[in-house]
């Protein structure tokens, strides 16, 4: 699969009415600073296209990317970012849940977790809320380069048990530094699109 353009077609804030999207949609969820928007940029070959931030809470907004005029990368904001007020936290929640609720081109959502740390009570909570959606969220193990080699098994291991992600779904680690990961994401959303079709 490559990826010739993209293209930001919609933003949405927290008052936005979400678009009713006619082509297939794969979101990005995570912790704030895991590195969605770089994943995003990864798979689209950009290097900021996506907007990126040390800070974390960088992605405040729902962002729609067309991807080769065919389908979108959602970037979700994140969550659990402590210095957001409760208010806005749970603004943010709602919005989330509300895109994960009603996308009906939603067609997979995967759901990073930063490869160095044992996944957080958000982190187990959005699974959960996932799965209980109906999907099977596709787990990224990310920022794999600030890893050893040697470390990346036992490590994506402990994101898979602490998540509870069954044996037969990947546990894929990343990195938007060496494109580690990148070849077999990029074929699980050609695979994604082609059963579609296929449908
Ligand atoms: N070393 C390393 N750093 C990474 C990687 N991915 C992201 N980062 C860094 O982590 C920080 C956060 O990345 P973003 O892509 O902005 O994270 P995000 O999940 O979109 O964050 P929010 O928009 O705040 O929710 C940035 O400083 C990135 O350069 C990676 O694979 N390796
Ligand atoms: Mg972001």
């Amino acid at each position: 699969m490559i990826i010739k353009n993209v293209n930001l077609e919609t933003v949405c804030g927290i008052t936005s009415t979400l678009p009713r999207n006619a082509s297939t949609e794969f979101a990005f969820a995570g912790k704030s600073n895991v590195g969605k928007s770089s994943l995003i940029n990864a798979l689209c070959n950009r290097k900021s296209y996506a907007r990126t931030s040390s800070q974390p809470g960088k992605t405040q907004t729902i962002n729609y990317y067309k991807i080769n005029d065919e389908f979108y990368f959602v970037d979700l904001p994140g969550y659990g970012y402590a210095k957001v007020s409760k208010t806005d936290r749970e603004k943010w929640g709602k919005m989330i849940e509300n895109y994960l609720h009603t996308s009906r081109q939603l067609k997979a959502i995967f759901l990073l977790i930063d490869i160095r740390h044992e996944p957080s009570e958000n982190d187990k909570n959005m699974y959960e809320w996932i799965v209980h959606n109906g999907f099977y969220p596709i787990v990224i193990a990310t920022k794999a380069d600030k890893l050893k080699r040697s470390q990346l098994q036992k490590h994506t291991n402990m994101v898979r048990k602490g998540l509870g992600v069954p044996e037969n779904q990947p546990v894929i680690a990343f990195s938007a530094e060496s494109k580690l990961g990148k070849e077999e994401i990029l074929t699980m959303i050609e695979d994604y699109l082609n059963e579609r079709e296929a449908n």
